[in-house]
């Protein structure tokens, strides 16, 4: 089962909670939140206060997606205000294995999210303490960006790495241009969570129960692609 967690900072900023309400309606699997202090990335997104409010309007996992210089200053406070998932980028951690552990001894989901330069090397001596692995299929911090050429291809490579690794239970959360055209590949190359933004959910070009259908069907193309991707040829450029 391939989950869909909408991008918080796609909403009618107007109308968060009808919006909230729309998206439970449309069958969000959680709602993914995300947090930048304009240094990490060049843009201020939510900040703990909107998490604070949201958390209780709304029975969905709210999953955390944290883009600032220092995680560990908020690990505390984002489990305590109640977030379900959180990621922490290992670009900014000289600690990841401290701050993960940190996460989940708070009973939070623990994630690594790794931009779309970062090998997957930067995670292989923390597997043990990861609930998720989010890969950046843009470079973050703002919505609409365009898929990086080497995004697939990390997709797969990272599903192969924590198969053999024994972690073939550990999710492959991808975010960034997940639109119609490319979940098909991303979910074939391995990925089970998909952040939905203005390239699928938010699609200004139709309404959000269309936006989900099309999202449906392009995740049920991706699955039946899914095994063989060796077979692929996956080449620099895919
Ligand atoms: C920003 C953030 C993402 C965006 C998402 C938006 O970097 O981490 O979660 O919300 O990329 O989706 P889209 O379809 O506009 O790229
Ligand atoms: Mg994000």
């Amino acid at each position: 089962m391939v989950k869909v967690s909408p991008s918080v900072m796609c909403v009618d900023t107007g109308h968060i909670e009808d919006s909230i309400r729309q998206l439970e309606t449309a069958g969000a699997d959680m709602l993914h939140l995300d947090m930048a202090d304009g240094h990490f990335v060049p843009n201020l997104l939510l900040g703990p206060d909107v998490v604070r409010w949201l958390r209780p309007k709304t029975k969905l996992p709210l999953d955390a997606h944290l883009m600032v210089k220092n995680p560990g200053d908020y690990i505390d406070l984002l489990a305590d205000i109640g977030v379900d998932y959180l990621s922490i980028h290992a670009e900014a951690c000289i600690h990841l294995d401290r701050l993960l552990t940190q996460i989940l001894e708070k009973g939070v989901k623990a994630g690594a999210a790794l931009n779309p330069a970062t090998p997957l090397g930067a995670i292989e001596y923390v597997l043990e303490r990861l609930d998720f692995v989010l890969l950046m299929a843009v470079n973050p911090g703002f919505a609409g960006g365009k898929l990086v050429a080497s995004a697939i291809r990390k997709i797969a490579d990272c599903r192969k790495m924590l198969d053999q690794q024994g972690c073939s239970e550990v999710p492959i959360l991808v975010d960034g241009n997940v639109s119609f055209a490319n979940i098909p590949k991303m979910v074939a190359a391995g990925a089970d969570i998909l952040v939905a933004g203005t390239s699928s959910w938010f699609n200004s070009a139709a309404p959000l129960e269309e936006n989900v259908e099309k999202t449906k069907k392009a995740i049920e193309e991706g699955l039946k692609m899914r095994g063989g991707i060796e077979n692929w040829g996956l080449k620099i450029g895919d």
